[in-house]
């Protein structure tokens, strides 16, 4: 195999989250999901990484913001394994990474930080492969992953074939066509107790309505995609809140039953719901951990921040546009927390 020396790269991702949820898998090797799903990818959340192809190395090297990080390295080997394959290279890696937002703590910071790997792995090892493919490999790391290599709007498909290759993501909208804005209420910043693939399985093998989740998925994801394309944000509001309700529901029916919201979650709810009944364009959506998503309708997010602001328990109120895609940046030095 050829050795590499020294070529370098640097990518961002931005994390997503979806409106549409997924949560189950049909093929765990390969982490394949059971359901589709559809997401909003934020400008404001990233992940920066630098990958450098270095021959004096005789392990690879991962330093997750500032620290080495073994545990992350475990879970990033098997793309830099198979993408270094796919360059026919086995040069090892130094790869320093950097989230300018808590890690592990349902902020999709799996989402970009795989998107940023692959993106970045791509370039520096000259693969040149096409977004289906990066998606391809962003979703074996991380499910959520495969749609943070879009901006905007995306949708993964549940794919059929065993091997998975028809698990991916592709773009429905770019971010200017419906720039809605994000208000994310953070209440708790600690890594949850119980993580998504483990929870996904335990909902899968004890949940008495896992079925029942996976059938009506298509359902859901028919009903969002129209009403993106046609920017009815009551018709998306009442089909994202359902799934985020749904997905919770389910994970709570597992056993023993998983609790990501805290009492600050489901106030937030409450207060949400009484924005959009007093006219206030906002929906909410939650992931694996309490922070609380308001999607709002341009102009409407300023009043949605402070009202959440308000709320007892909530920390910080993050805000955010809709952004780009995962892309390389010109070289320069270690990824910084400057702008995206
Ligand atoms: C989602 N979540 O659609 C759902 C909703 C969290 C709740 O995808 O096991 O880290 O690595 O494929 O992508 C978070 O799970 O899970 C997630 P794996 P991932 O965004």
């Amino acid at each position: 195999m050829e050795r590499k020396r020294n070529q370098s790269a640097h990518a961002v991702a931005h994390a997503n989250f979806a409106l549409v949820k997924y949560w189950g898998k049909r093929d765990v090797a390969l982490n394949l999901p059971d359901v589709g799903s559809i997401s909003i990818t934020l400008e404001a959340l990233w992940t920066k990484t630098r990958v450098t192809l270095d021959a004096t190395l005789a392990d690879d090297v991962f330093e997750l913001d500032g620290r080495a990080d073994a545990d992350a390295a475990r879970r990033v080997n098997g793309t830099l394994e198979r993408m270094r394959k796919m360059a026919g290279v086995a040069t090892r890696a130094r790869i320093v990474s950097r989230n300018n937002f808590p890690t592990g703590a349902g902020l999709a910071s799996s989402a970009s930080g795989f998107a940023a790997l692959v993106t970045a792995l791509d370039c520096a090892l000259d693969l040149g492969l096409a977004p289906e493919r990066l998606s391809e490999l962003a979703r074996i790391g991380s499910g959520s992953a495969a749609r943070s290599i879009y901006g905007g709007f995306a949708e993964m498909h549940k794919g059929t074939r065993p091997d998975g290759s028809d698990s991916v993501a592709y773009a429905l909208h770019e971010p200017d066509f419906w720039p809605l804005e994000v208000a994310i209420a953070v209440s708790d910043r600690r890594r949850k107790s119980v993580g998504s693939t483990e929870g996904m399985l335990r909902t899968a093998r004890t949940s008495p309505f896992y079925r029942a989740w996976v059938e009506n998925q298509a359902a859901d994801l028919d009903l969002a995609r129209c009403a993106i394309a046609q920017r009815d944000f009551e018709a998306l509001a009442d089909v994202s809140e359902a799934s985020a309700l749904a997905m919770h529901g389910l994970a709570m029916s597992a056993r023993p039953g998983l609790l990501y919201f805290n009492a600050t979650t489901m106030e937030c709810l409450h207060r949400i719901r009484a924005l959009r009944e007093s006219g206030i364009g906002v929906f909410f959506t939650v992931d694996a951990g309490p922070q609380v998503k308001a999607v709002c309708l341009p102009g409407h997010a300023d009043k949605v921040a402070d009202a959440l602001a308000d709320v007892a328990g909530v920390g910080d109120v993050l805000r955010s546009g809709l952004g780009r895609g995962a892309h390389c940046l010109p070289s320069g030095p270690a990824p910084d927390l400057g702008p995206a």
